[in-house]
């Protein structure tokens, strides 16, 4: 049978689960926020949080069960820091995690936003109470970032999406230090004209390492008369060389259709920068950002995703 894309993400029922009525002070909204299973068992949400001048800082939302009962940090938990990092101006957004075991600590890959545009910076944290910046390691204009949890052939990996011409892709790069970055190399590329992953994409939530290939959800962007439309694909890239694309969804996946996801500060955006898996390996827990305005939780499976991209990619895909 086959699986259909409507099936492989379902909703939570008690939808939105964060939104800016459940922060201890006062702010706009609450959205596009990294996740991670922390070593208790506690999902952490790092969200994004844009305070009521328009700027966005981090805090830190905790749940035993990761649906409820979040624990709120009671004050920003990472500010932007513009008197030491400049490209922090006009605050941080939009952050994903990744636990790194080589050094016991976790990569937080955020948009640093100043004058010059949206910029890839790199923080680590223990605790997620004390921070240790890297700065950025991207310049504008570059966004939808996150760290490959563990090097490959030596090299550590970042994923991004540079914008340098009228179409925007996304792009590796490799760095032996976690400072020095190189080895650029194209990963995925926004397709074109009506497709609904033209023109612009990025990576959504940091790729899954699976037996067959760093799995990745991705957000495509159609322009249209009323506005943009973000919707989530799949894509399966090699897992010793993750520039390498194996398989790719031909269909979204997954899309604005809820209130909650049609209307807000930005309309018909669904953006996840985190998910966690459950220790069985394959229940995928997805916290989206939904119309710029608060978070959501959709649950999927590895497996079925990876049988999607199976079938998909039996479809003779068609020239873009
Ligand atoms: C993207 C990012 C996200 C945002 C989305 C929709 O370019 O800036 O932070 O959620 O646009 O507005």
């Amino acid at each position: 049978m086959r699986t259909h894309h409507s099936d492989l993400f379902h909703r939570h029922k008690f939808n939105p689960i964060l939104t800016a009525a459940h922060w201890p002070y006062p702010v706009n909204s609450v959205f596009n926020a990294g996740a991670t299973l922390l070593r208790d068992g506690t999902t952490l949400l790092l969200c994004r949080v844009e305070d009521r001048r328009g700027l966005s800082h981090f805090c830190a939302a905790r749940s035993v069960n990761g649906v409820d009962q979040w624990q709120i940090d009671s004050l920003p938990t990472m500010m932007a820091d513009p008197e030491h990092y400049p490209e922090e101006l006009w605050g941080i957004e939009d952050p994903r995690l990744t636990y790194v075991s080589e050094l016991n600590k976790y990569a937080i890959v955020y948009t640093a936003y100043s004058r010059d545009g949206p910029g890839v910076a790199l923080a680590f944290t223990e605790d997620f109470q004390q921070f240790e910046r890297f700065g950025v390691i991207m310049p504008p204009e570059d966004k939808d970032a996150a760290l490959l949890p563990h090097r490959i052939d030596g090299q550590w990996a970042v994923i991004h999406r540079p914008v340098s011409g009228p179409r925007a892709h996304m792009w590796i790069s490799y760095s032996p230090d976690l400072h020095n970055w190189g080895a650029h190399k194209l990963m995925l590329e926004a397709r074109r004209g009506a497709w609904w992953d033209a023109t612009k994409i990025g990576l959504s939530s940091p790729p899954i390492e699976t037996p067959e290939g760093w799995l990745m959800i991705y957000h495509g962007v159609r322009q249209t008369a009323a506005g943009c439309l973000y919707r989530l694909g799949l894509a399966l890239f090699d897992l010793q060389n993750p520039e390498r694309c194996l398989k790719r969804g031909d269909e979204w996946i997954f899309g604005p259709q809820e209130p909650y996801e049609q209307q807000g500060d930005v309309a018909n955006v669904v953006f996840p920068c985190g998910h966690t898996v459950a220790p069985d390996g394959d229940t995928v827990r997805m916290y989206y950002g939904a119309a710029d305005t608060s978070i959501a939780l959709a649950t999927g499976s590895v497996r079925s995703m990876l049988v999607w991209l199976e079938q998909q990619s039996r479809t003779p895909s068609i020239e873009t």
